[in-house]
């Protein structure tokens, strides 16, 4: 296994560190369930600010019996509508930072992934959830609404009306229900979330950076997009990624059988 070396200029509740190609940042903040404080949020930005060229994926996870209670919500008490607009408009920035980045995150989910704790998991590109993870958005409960791009990226991955429900009647989603509407894509026990994402990772890592890019930038913007508009962009950037170097290597190794075949499970 390749050594870790810490990523410095962090605050106390975010760790960071460099394992190879890889990175992984902890949520460091157990006594407060991970809530995400502005000092969380603008740490995450430093993180993903502060990442070597060499780094390929990144591993997201939470320290302690959850992965993150949402929001700090002492610092709501405190805000003002317009201090209020900023702030949402920051974790926007931040998740954006990552979500259409350099490089693919994996988050790895246990516990409770609450409010903007689901936001931040949800901005991730793979998610894999441990058995104990439980998902809520108890904003409705609360007087508040979603801000960290929830309503935007969470109907994405279970539809409008599973979200409107969620908020309007507290209703949580077990770790295995979570898997099934789509929440996340990978269900593993108790214990084994930090190493099967850092196995995705090292996986994701193995991909050329073209087509990585690709599919964090082209795919959702496709995705969003008129079918026409899809098709035609689709194209594009299949031209472009074979005809890169890189793949040109790829698929001769292929067709010159030293490349792996792609095998059941
Ligand atoms: C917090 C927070 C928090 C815990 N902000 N301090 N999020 C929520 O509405 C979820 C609120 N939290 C909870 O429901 C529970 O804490 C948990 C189910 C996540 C965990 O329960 P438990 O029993 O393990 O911990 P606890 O005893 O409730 O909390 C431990 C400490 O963390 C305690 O502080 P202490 O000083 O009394 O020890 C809690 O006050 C503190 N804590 N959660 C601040 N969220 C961009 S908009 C996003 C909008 C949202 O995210 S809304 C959802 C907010």
């Amino acid at each position: 296994m390749a050594a870790e070396t810490p990523i410095a200029g962090l605050p106390q509740s975010l760790a960071g560190t460099l394992r190879g190609e890889l990175a992984i940042l902890r949520l460091a903040r157990p006594e407060k369930r991970n809530a995400l404080d502005d000092t969380t949020v603008y740490g995450i930005e430093t993180f993903f600010d502060s990442l070597p060229a060499t780094v390929r994926a990144v591993v997201l996870h939470g320290e302690g019996e959850h992965f993150s209670a949402g929001l700090d919500l002492t610092e709501l008490t405190i805000r003002n509508t317009a201090e209020a607009v900023h702030h949402s408009r920051n974790w926007h920035r931040v998740f954006e930072r990552f979500e259409f980045g350099n490089v693919p995150v994996v988050a790895v989910l246990h516990g409770a992934i609450v409010g903007g704790g689901l936001e931040l998991a949800s901005a991730c590109h793979v998610r894999v959830a441990e058995r104990s993870a439980y998902y809520a958005l108890p904003e409705g409960s609360r007087g508040i609404y979603v801000g960290g791009g929830g309503s935007v990226r969470i109907p994405r991955l279970i539809g409008v009306a599973r979200m409107m429900d969620m908020m309007l009647t507290g209703r949580t989603y077990d770790a295995a229900e979570g898997q099934s509407i789509g929440l996340t894509q990978y269900l593993v026990d108790d214990g084994t979330g930090l190493d099967k994402g850092l196995e995705l990772a090292a996986r994701i890592a193995g991909n050329t950076q073209l087509t990585n890019y690709a599919i964090m930038h082209v795919l959702p913007r496709i995705a969003d997009s008129d079918p026409a508009g899809g098709y035609l962009m689709e194209s594009l950037m299949a031209a472009i990624a074979s005809g890169d170097e890189e793949a040109q290597v790829r698929l001769r190794d292929f067709l010159e059988k030293r490349a792996p075949k792609v095998l059941r499970g």
